[in-house]
């Protein structure tokens, strides 16, 4: 949290907040016009998105508290492990092999393996909550937000989520995958936001991070700390039409796919997602990482650093050295058939003695060759982003060709495809405006806006927009570092 403390004596100059989307989202409405709705716990939210009946008819919900989704109706805890008599976490980590190479298949890890798919069910009820069409979600003070929901924002249209602070839901069940990657690695389900078949959706002006879970809070198990959290925000599945403008996303491993499947031909021609105005700080990679979509990210500021406690960024040319069974750190994804532009975002990356800087970090091809970069700055100055792309691209053919022969697998399509900075033109799509570098650069001190604006509640009515019914409660200098703090209801 070093930039908020650093910066909240900056007021100058608040971002004002739009009323309605830039970008691919722009006809997205929410809620607009319907019935208004306060809540405070997570019963009051369900109750809220059915609407008295009419689940899709515009409604826009005030967020009043800092909601938890593990609780009840009664407002007590759920703890899953109680529930399921004869399961503990720890009976599932003796499952495996001494050296983690292999799960027993003993008759009692079976058994564990069937009480761990009960449990799944009881976390997906109990934590996946679904957004019915025609909603708002808003944030009503700057406490206001939700730790372990997964918003499912699936098979659903027109959907504004904004001025939240949101934490990534933990997964109970996190899988050990012996295959996956040289040592092994934990996977886990439930993203902040999943947004499944739907379309017109706007994510403003939240916070999303893992928060009091971070990564280095979570044991150490077969020689690396749990990763208990998927992605912050998915869009998969035929979704389009989605803006992400003026949200932090910080401390996070897996941040936003955009695409989920190299098979998935009917995300051809879907997937058109903009990024604009939102700040990433020490989030490791997929920022956003693209299959099929048409992608423009624009005036967004990225930092990571090599040296971070417990979201260190590693490259292929300053760690790995090959790209072979690793999983690199890099801001921009191109996976199959991405179509992605870039337009002056600051790309910032900082490293030490032992592992240095590199401009690798800015973009990762996954086979994805369809780029352009417009004026963006990498530390501060202008780099040939295009030409590491393009590197980036020739990179992966070559790794690709050799992996399949060693494997005997057939080729992807896309090994014959030469690189190309011809991509889709935003502007034939929509009106938008390139704001200065220096502008990006001071996105730190601004966004989200709640963050910033304490008890001056004069600067959000200034904004003319229909923010002025909002209440930003008395928010004090160190309010952040309190909202990050409050998650022990
Ligand atoms: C959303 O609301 C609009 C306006 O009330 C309505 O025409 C539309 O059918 C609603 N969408 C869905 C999926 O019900
Ligand atoms: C996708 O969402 C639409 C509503 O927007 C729905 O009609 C359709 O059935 C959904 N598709 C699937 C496979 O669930
Ligand atoms: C795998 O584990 C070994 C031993 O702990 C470690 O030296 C190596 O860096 C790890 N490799 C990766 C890719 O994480
Ligand atoms: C997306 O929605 C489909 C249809 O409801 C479902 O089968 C699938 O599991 C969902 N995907 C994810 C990743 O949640
Ligand atoms: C790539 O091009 C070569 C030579 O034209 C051809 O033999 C091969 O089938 C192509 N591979 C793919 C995956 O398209
Ligand atoms: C539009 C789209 O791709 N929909 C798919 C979403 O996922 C379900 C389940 O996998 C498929 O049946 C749909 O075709």
């Amino acid at each position: 949290m070093k930039f908020i403390s650093l910066s909240f004596s900056l007021l100058l100059g608040m971002v004002v907040q739009a009323s309605s989307p830039i970008g691919w989202g722009k006809d997205t409405t929410g809620g607009e016009g319907g019935i208004e709705y306060h809540v405070k716990t997570y019963h009051e939210l369900k109750e809220a998105l059915v609407n008295h009946g009419k689940p899709n008819d515009p409604k826009i919900i005030y967020i009043e508290s800092f909601i938890n989704g593990l609780a009840r109706e009664d407002g007590s805890l759920i703890d899953f492990e109680s529930l399921i008599p004869g399961y503990s976490f720890e009976k599932y980590v003796s499952c495996f092999t001494k050296d983690a190479k292999a799960y027993l298949e003993t008759e009692e890890c079976q058994e564990i393996t069937r009480l761990r798919s009960e449990g799944r069910i009881l976390q997906d009820q109990q934590v996946n909550i679904d957004i019915p069409p025609n909603t708002s979600i808003i944030g009503h003070d700057y406490k206001a937000g939700f730790k372990e929901l997964s918003l499912q924002v699936k098979n659903t249209d027109n959907i504004i989520i904004k001025n939240l602070y949101i934490e990534a839901p933990n997964d109970y069940f996190s899988k050990f995958v012996p295959t996956d990657g040289v040592n092994g690695t934990w996977n886990s389900e439930y993203d902040a936001i999943s947004i499944n078949n739907s379309t017109n959706v706007w994510i403003d002006n939240c916070y999303l991070s893992d928060g009091s879970t971070s990564l280095d809070t979570q044991p150490i198990v077969f020689g690396q700390h749990i990763e208990s959290h998927d992605g912050l925000i998915d869009v998969i599945n035929g979704s389009t039409k989605v803006t992400l403008s003026n949200n932090r996303f910080e401390n996070h491993k897996k941040g936003l796919l955009i695409g989920n499947s190299d098979s998935r031909k009917t995300d051809r021609d879907r997937l058109c997602v903009t990024l604009c105005n939102n700040v990433f700080i020490n989030c490791n990679e997929r920022l956003p990482r693209v299959r099929f979509g048409k992608v423009h990210t624009f005036n967004n500021y990225y930092y990571a650093e090599t040296f971070h406690p417990a979201y260190p960024s590693y490259t292929v040319n300053n760690y790995f050295h090959s790209d072979d069974d690793a999983f690199p750190q890099y801001f921009i994804g191109l996976g199959v058939e991405s179509n992605v532009v870039s337009e002056r975002n600051s790309f910032n990356y900082i490293g030490n003695d032992d592992i240095p800087d590199s401009d690798d970090v800015i973009v990762y091809s996954y086979g994805g060759y369809i780029f352009h970069d417009h004026q963006s700055e990498y530390n501060g100055k202008l780099i040939d982003i295009n030409g590491l792309a393009e590197q980036s691209f020739k990179f992966k053919v070559q790794n690709r060709i050799a992996q399949d022969l060693a494997k005997g697998k057939k080729h992807p399509d896309w090994i014959n495809a030469t690189f190309t900075t011809d991509t889709f033109i935003p502007s034939e799509y929509y009106d938008y405006e390139l704001k200065d570098i220096d502008y990006v650069n001071d996105l730190i001190n601004h966004v989200p806006s709640w963050m910033f604006s304490f008890s001056d509640e004069e600067d959000l009515s200034d904004s003319e927009e229909e923010e002025d019914s909002i209440q930003f409660g008395d928010i004090e200098d160190d309010s952040v570092r309190e909202v990050a703090e409050s998650d022990d209801e």
